[in-house]
């Protein structure tokens, strides 16, 4: 007979668990991990078994086997299944509560012997942290329950069943339940038992629930500290001196709690039982004046999304993979997270309070593939759904209560709106009135303290800073924050600084998390990083999932640099002219006596001079104008910096400098036509075709011409929601990755040769003059690009500037100019101006699925397969070894192999980047509208 099933379809939050309680890793009583290596069988659907696998007596010969935490999608090489991705849609017919029949189901077994120093009093309960996405489980062929709400604790009372050898945990997991439509979230779906599995001791008089309540008030001084508890005992903190009965209030002078400052207490909750340490910081949140504020001071945001990610373990995070993250966060400026869209594992909150981030705790709910029917059935509207969606809430805030660093609750996200989400609202008012709430879906703020939104446009924003964007009565009392902003997919985002410079203008806006912190990209042999597609799913959202700041393996992309000076808590603006430095606090409340400032005089990337730098230690918001010494020479900027106590740089700033060229024609050349060449200096070129073919000894690959083409990015592409231009494929429909070109003339003129072509795609009659003006001296060739746009342009160009080949040889690339890493016209802000080296290959950024990168900004000039390059102006310098056209064609790391031509582009510009992947395009002042343009390069071979 199969077993009844009837508990996975079920909407309720399943039987038999505990209530939910507040997680501690810490405490006197006994426990015994249960991680490791488990027993397993998977079968097709959730029925093909009967139960009899739980029994002591089974005999688990021929199961294969699995690591917990896990997935087992992630495990097995193939045999196991695959993970699927998709973004909004339910990869499963929408039809709630019910299920497909093909359902995953992995059987797991685990037995164990109890420690010889196991007490023999008390009690004993099984704790999961989380499960993918409904359990049924068994201690020693007792049935003990299941449960649904996958990255949630459960508690199964299983004492009165232990023996002292050989008990056997049989745990039944399918993929899909009823849980799976609350939990929607744009992720891989990844089922498994992939968070801790621990036996733990509860002794007799032991701990059970308690809430450390430990406010802050800052006209005074003086924290009060009160613990509740469900089983009385006391509370001890030795520093400050307190030892009081639970449930009492006492109140003393402390140092508070800020994500700036997390400064924690120790102490002790003590039962007959149990001792229970705790980590106790003293702060207050509240909303005053239309403003979330902590112990009484308004906050900025400068925050992240985080998903759990690991590219070969998926959601099932070991404790240095969570602690390289706030280490990450904290050494990029960052000061606080979103848990989108879940309860993170426990100790990731653990860390925030150490390390100090402000935390957004959100509940473990997304139903957003609900929308596709225009929210009809939304569970969040339907009492059927209210127990479960109450039983998350509870699971989150029991269990993380105790966190200083959770300063809001966030009921899910992308759920629509719904009486259960109310209801949720309600029931955490009450629990913990002393955090506000959070719910971006809830547009009007009906059910909560803060006006959130997602990717609203820098002008719309810009609004809601000026109290102008109107809404209900309540939501304009309420501050602003954008829980999703600045999409990180691919090149980009740009136009963060644009946002930051919002943030800080207006009182009612208080900051934002972007959208996301890594790249969930799978690791696999295949394609580098596999993502949306490449197992074979049948719907999926492509690379989509690959948004983030890091990369898969936790390498800071681009935008993390970029992200880490926009959002940089000292403002250093050197005034190059004055000789002075004003240097701004941009704190909420520290001060800066913990930094240390230098500064550099560079000429040409070369530092001539260095030294200290005396900076008052500001209080938040002060500003200084500060004497910079006199520099020897002054052709050159300085570069000032300010340090941590690490050593670790925080801030910077360089006054722009305008490097005045030469741009006049060279002299001296002589251009000689003989046999089809045409010689000019240092240069021959084709005679016919105007072509350059050497410079010196360094012979061409590829001539320089007018390049437009970049390979679009993520940004560029848009979402296929998008309403505005999306600008690759309007870039196709217009041919701008083929376009050609035609030599209209060759001209010999004194000393000077010039090319003139117009340049335009087949079936168009836009199109580009292009005229090359080449002159030289003995050693030198400069060439003198003209462009000038004919017909009718609707569209900004993608880039503008001339490609060239050079054979590859020495691979080593030397600029001064900005670095050191890649900029666009959005997305510079990190790049400082310097004397840089790299080599080819590091010059590529290596995005998940590739797309244009590696351009370095502002380069004077530039040293690389055998040529010197100057710039008037200065330009942007790409180079790769594949052309634009492979970069474009390759969806994987893997496509891109390198080859013997070095592609250099020198560009005079490029269209910025913006956020259209999931937000609105490039702001006008970045986008490059062909206009008529001039600009010169000259070359010179390396000695
Ligand atoms: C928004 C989601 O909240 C988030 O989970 C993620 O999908 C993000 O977009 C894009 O990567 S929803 C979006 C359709 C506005």
């Amino acid at each position: 007979m199969p077993t009844s099933i009837d508990y996975v379809t079920d909407p309720s939050p399943g039987h038999g668990a505990l209530p939910p309680r507040a997680w501690y890793a810490d405490s006197s009583a006994n426990s015994v991990s249960l991680n490791g290596t488990w027993d397993f069988r998977l079968s097709a659907t959730a029925d093909a078994h009967d139960d009899s696998f739980a029994s002591p007596a089974y005999d688990a010969d021929g199961w294969s086997s699995v690591s917990v935490p896990g997935h087992w999608v992630m495990q097995g090489d193939g045999a196991f299944g695959a993970p699927a991705y998709t973004n909004v849609l339910y990869p499963f017919p929408v039809d709630p509560p019910r299920v497909p029949d093909e359902n995953p189901t992995g059987d797991h077994l685990r037995v164990f012997d109890l420690p010889g120093d196991w007490p023999g009093d008390g009690s004993a309960v099984v704790r999961f942290d989380g499960v993918e996405s409904c359990a049924r489980v068994w201690l020693n062929g007792t049935e003990l329950g299941e449960f649904k709400g996958s990255r949630l604790p459960h508690e199964f009372e299983v004492g009165h069943l232990l023996a002292p050898t050989g008990n056997v945990l049989a745990v039944r997991v399918h993929q899909w339940s009823a849980g799976s439509y609350l939990e929607d979230q744009d992720q891989w779906w990844l089922p498994g038992i992939f968070r801790d599995v621990t036996l733990l001791h509860r002794p007799t008089g032991g701990v059970r629930d308690f809430f450390t309540h430990a406010s802050y008030e800052h006209t005074t001084g003086l924290g009060t500290l009160r613990v509740d508890s469900d089983v009385a005992g006391r509370i001890t903190v030795p520093e400050l001196g307190v030892d009081v009965p639970t449930g009492e209030p006492v109140t003393v002078a402390v140092e508070p709690w800020t994500a700036e400052t997390p400064r924690l207490y120790d102490g002790e909750l003590a039962t007959a039982g149990e001792r229970v340490p705790l980590r106790i910081g003293f702060r207050t949140v509240e909303l005053s004046d239309g403003l979330i504020k902590v112990n009484g001071t308004p906050i900025l945001f400068k925050g992240v999304n985080r998903h759990e990610w690991h590219p070969e373990h998926g959601r099932a995070l070991d404790l240095e993979t969570m602690r390289r993250d706030v280490e990450l966060m904290k050494a990029h400026n960052i000061n606080a997270v979103r848990t989108s869209h879940y309860p993170p594992h426990p100790a990731f909150l653990a860390l925030c309070d150490e390390y100090g981030l402000w935390v957004i705790d959100e509940c473990d709910l997304e139903t957003h593939g609900f929308v596709e029917q225009g929210w009809r059935d939304n569970p969040v509207d339907d009492e059927r759904w209210t127990p479960a969606l109450l039983d998350r809430a509870a699971r989150t805030v029991e269990r993380d209560k105790n966190h200083p660093s959770i300063v809001l609750w966030s009921l899910g996200n992308e759920a629509g709106t719904g009486r259960g989400l109310t209801a949720m609202a309600e029931w955490i008012r009450a629990r913990d009135p002393e955090r506000l709430v959070h719910y971006e879906g809830d547009i009007n703020c009906r059910d909560t303290d803060v006006y959130s939104r997602m990717y609203a446009d820098h002008a719309e924003v810009e609004r809601i800073g000026q109290g102008v964007d109107g809404g209900p009565e309540k939501r304009r009392r309420l501050p602003f924050i954008q829980c999703e902003y600045a999409h990180a997919m691919g090149n980009g985002p740009g136009g963060l600084a644009d946002y930051q410079r919002l943030f800080e203008k207006y009182e009612r806006l208080q900051g934002g998390f972007v959208w996301e912190w890594i790249d969930h990209g799978v690791a696999d042999e295949r394609h580098g990083y596999a993502y949306g597609g490449d197992f074979g799913e049948e719907l999926h959202d492509g690379n989509f999932v690959c948004d983030g700041l890091l990369f898969p393996d936790r390498t800071p992309s681009p935008g993390l640099i970029e992200f880490k000076k926009v959002i940089e808590p000292v403002r250093i603006a050197v005034d190059g002219a004055a000789g002075t430095v004003q240097v701004t606090n941009r704190y909420d409340f520290r001060d800066l006596s913990h930094l240390a400032f230098d500064w550099t005089y560079e000429v040409e990337g070369e530092a001539v001079e260095r030294g200290t730098l005396t900076v008052p230690p500001l209080s938040p918001g002060e500003t200084a104008d500060v004497k910079l010494s006199a520099p020897a020479t002054s052709d050159g900027y300085w570069t000032v910096r300010a340090l941590d106590g690490d050593g670790r740089e925080v801030a910077w700033g360089q006054n722009s400098v305008a490097v005045v060229r030469n741009t006049a024609t060279l002299f001296g050349g002589h251009t000689s036509p003989a046999d089809g060449v045409i010689t000019l200096g240092p240069a021959t070129f084709d005679a016919r075709t105007g072509d350059l073919r050497a410079i010196g000894d360094v012979t061409l690959a590829s001539a320089p011409r007018l390049d437009v083409w970049r390979a679009p990015t993520d940004n560029d592409d848009g979402a296929s929601w998008q309403s505005g231009e999306r600008l690759g494929l309007l870039w196709r429909k217009f041919g701008l990755h083929r376009m050609q070109h035609r030599v209209d003339g060759v001209e010999l003129d004194g000393a000077a040769l010039t090319v003139r072509t117009r340049v335009g795609p087949a079936s168009r009659d836009i199109g580009l003059r292009a005229n090359y003006r080449w002159t030289a001296d003995e050693r030198r060739l400069r060439l003198t690009v003209s462009v000038a746009p004919e017909g009718d342009w609707r569209i900004p160009l993608p880039r503008l500037g001339v490609r060239l080949g050079l054979p590859v040889g020495d691979l080593g690339v030397r600029w001064f100019g900005g670095g050191p890493g890649e900029a666009y016209p959005d997305t510079r802000d990190a790049a400082r101006l310097g004397r840089w080296e790299s080599d080819v290959a590091a010059l590529h950024t290596p995005y998940v699925r590739p797309q244009e990168n590696g351009a370095r900004a502002d380069v004077r000039w530039a040293e690389l397969g055998g040529l010197r390059i100057e710039g008037e102006p200065a330009y942007a310098l790409t180079a790769r070894r594949w052309t634009t056209q492979q970069l474009d064609a390759a969806t994987h790391r893997t496509d891109l192999t390198p080859g013997d031509t070095l592609w250099v582009h020198l560009d005079h510009s490029q269209q910025g980047i913006g956020t259209q992947s999931c937000g609105p395009g490039v702001l006008p002042q970045y986008r490059l509208t062909p206009g008529p343009a001039e600009f010169s390069f000259t070359f010179e071979q390396l000695a």
